[in-house]
């Protein structure tokens, strides 16, 4: 298995975000990723590679998940927060205002130009810092996803995108929950144009996927499956319930897992079990996997309690399907132990595989 490195991944670095009316440090960091790559440097698991892409290449695959209007957005919003006001190179983007639906007064047709007002029309949390380098390192991390992608086209059983920021909470035009580009939808977007008739995307981080979720929501041709939080009391909150089936063509296409905080590995794996068995049913020809790694007893921002070791496992349970796989990194804030945990897995997948 082949592993595609972020090489811009340090140029994202949130100094701040806001938790319960404070500004905290973030818990999204670079040593995130360095982490994970001191231990695969430990444990190799295949090359390594650093992938480079042009526009021209990569923007077809960003626009088929993302909207035009959000990837403009997206590009020009650190230079126009920046021009409304040059002490805010100082300062991270962060929204305090936001549009309410199906209220009266909010019009569709009204869209703000100030970047204070637009960061609130795209992000829905105050918690995600939009800096100068997000946007190079939100676009690298997609170019190894897509890349991923490429090589399990190419009849790798199994390729690891190893990137930063996540992508599994950013969705057709919104970011949040430290994601701007959904890593994991673009790689199953890649592989349902590169020849794959049904792609199913299992989430195994803490957090609900309401990004992939909502790319897919009324698609037919790509299985959402997600293992997390209960919203009712976990992040992201909105989205994440067990009756989100999907809609319209995509009705019984989509299927979430909410369990509760401090679920340890025998709850985990029996959602896992049926979850797994839900991408045999569908007959996926193709797997992605967001790999978040928040699962961990030592997570300092999640709730279940599964241990080092148990990765392993999980990870021969994924290879066990049979399919073409890519794997996301997604979240996991117990710095320490996020690359023993997450090279665990994949060991165990590549030894199962
Ligand atoms: C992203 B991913 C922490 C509050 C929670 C949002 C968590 C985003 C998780 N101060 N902030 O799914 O791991
Ligand atoms: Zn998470």
């Amino acid at each position: 298995m082949h592993t595609f490195l972020n090489p811009l991944h340090g140029a994202h670095v949130g100094r701040h975000e806001m938790f319960r009316g404070r500004l905290v440090d973030s818990h999204e960091s670079p040593a995130r990723v360095e982490h994970v790559l001191s231990e695969w440097r430990r444990r190799p698991l295949g090359e390594l590679r650093e992938p480079a892409m042009s526009d021209d290449e990569l923007m077809p695959a960003l626009r088929a998940v993302h909207e035009p209007r959000y990837l403009d957005f997206l590009r020009s919003a650190w230079d126009d927060w920046v021009a409304l006001d040059p002490a805010n190179a100082a300062i991270d983007a962060l929204p305090s205002v936001w549009p309410l639906p199906n209220r009266h007064g909010f019009r569709q047709d009204g869209w703000p130009e100030n970047i204070a007002a637009r960061l609130g029309q795209f992000a829905f949390d105050s918690g995600t810092p939009l800096t100068a380098g997000s946007w190079v390192a939100a676009r690298a991390g997609a170019a190894c996803a897509l890349s991923a992608a490429q090589a399990v086209l190419g009849g790798d059983r199994c390729a690891f995108a190893l990137t930063r920021p996540p992508g599994h909470h950013a969705g057709p035009g919104f970011y949040g929950g430290y994601c701007f580009l959904n890593n994991a939808a673009i790689a199953a977007q890649a592989l349902r144009d590169g020849g794959h008739a049904r792609v199913a995307v299992l989430d195994v981080d803490y957090h609900h996927g309401n990004g992939t979720q909502t790319v897919f929501y009324e698609r037919a041709d790509v299985l959402t499956l997600s293992i997390h939080g209960d919203p009712r009391t976990e992040y992201p909150f909105f989205l994440g319930h067990a009756d989100e089936r999907g809609a319209g063509a995509g009705e019984g296409f989509n299927r979430n897992w909410p369990l509760p905080r401090g679920t340890g590995l025998a709850p985990w794996c029996a959602a896992f079990d049926e979850a797994l068995q839900a991408v045999a049913d569908f007959g996926a020809t193709a797997l992605v996997v967001p790999l978040g790694l928040d699962t961990f007893e030592g997570d300092p921002i999640s709730g279940f309690k599964l241990r080092s070791a148990d990765y392993a496992g999980i990870g021969a349970a994924l290879a066990s399907l049979k399919l073409p796989t890519v794997i996301t990194f997604e979240g996991g804030y117990a710095v320490a132990e996020v690359g023993i945990n997450t090279v665990n897995l994949l060991e165990g997948f590549e030894r199962a595989a």
